[in-house]
């Protein structure tokens, strides 16, 4: 018999709401203060999004310009980044993506988990959470798992696989929002169904395996027909 559905965990860059110009942004900045001739185009963000995680990200830019990643202080110019990116969330450049807000409140309303399974950092989530919710993130979520909470950043299960154990669910009764085909890995690794919702930067990505694809969240038709969507394919 289909297990109930208990838990809904979110990815947050792409799919609560479209980040990754801002992030993009925030890194362009943060190259010109440190500086660096760098900047990476929409063309160049496109390719470099395949690696999760900044800090990842600029350490493969860096080798494959053929430089050694030691000769630049990639955390330092990472936690500069985050610094900027925070200080264009706050002044109001990001909202949420159609049907979030809708979608967690009824989560809420029956008390279903909600958790939020991240490649980016905790400053980054509460920031997000600040601006678009005007309340931290524990207040908004249950769990919150970041990139640096574990050893291996997606597609690995593991984030995945510590916000299961943080909920106490099983897979089988979670069901994971992504919107690139690195998370929807990672939330299939951990054994989690994924409904995916194509973001700017990955609607190209190959979503095989996804229990569905939607433009957005709004396309599921509410909780019961969530419900009805997950404890079928359970
Ligand atoms: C998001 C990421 C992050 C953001 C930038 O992936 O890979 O690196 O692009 O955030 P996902 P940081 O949506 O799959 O979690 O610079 O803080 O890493
Ligand atoms: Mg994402």
């Amino acid at each position: 018999m289909a297990e109930p559905l208990r838990a809904l965990i979110f990815d947050v860059d792409g799919t609560l709401a479209e980040t990754e110009e801002l992030h993009r942004r925030a890194f362009n900045d943060a190259f010109a203060a440190a500086g660096l001739d760098w900047h990476w185009s929409v063309a160049d963000y496109t390719l470099l999004l395949r690696t999760t995680g900044g800090k990842e990200r600029i350490a493969r830019f860096v080798s494959e310009m053929g430089d050694e990643p030691a000769q630049v202080d990639i955390a330092a110019l990472h936690r500069d980044k985050t610094r900027r990116y925070g200080e264009l969330v706050d002044q109001g450049a990001l909202v949420l993506r159609p049907s979030v807000r809708t979608l967690l409140s009824q989560a809420r309303s029956v008390n279903l988990h909600v958790a939020v399974v991240t490649t980016t950092s905790h400053p980054n989530v509460e920031a997000l959470c600040r601006a678009c919710f005007a309340k931290s993130a524990d207040e908004v979520f249950d769990v919150i798992v970041a990139g640096d909470d574990v050893p291996a950043k997606k597609p690995a299960p593991d984030a995945y696989a510590l916000a299961l154990s943080r909920l106490g669910v099983s897979p089988a009764q979670a069901v994971a929002f992504e919107d690139s085909a690195n998370g929807l890995r990672a939330a299939m690794a951990a054994g989690l169904r994924c409904i995916v919702s194509p973001a700017i930067y990955t609607r190209d990505e190959d979503f095989t395996g996804a229990l569905a694809v939607i433009p957005d969240l709004g396309q599921i038709g509410g909780l019961a027909a969530l419900r009805r969507l997950v404890e079928h394919c359970g």
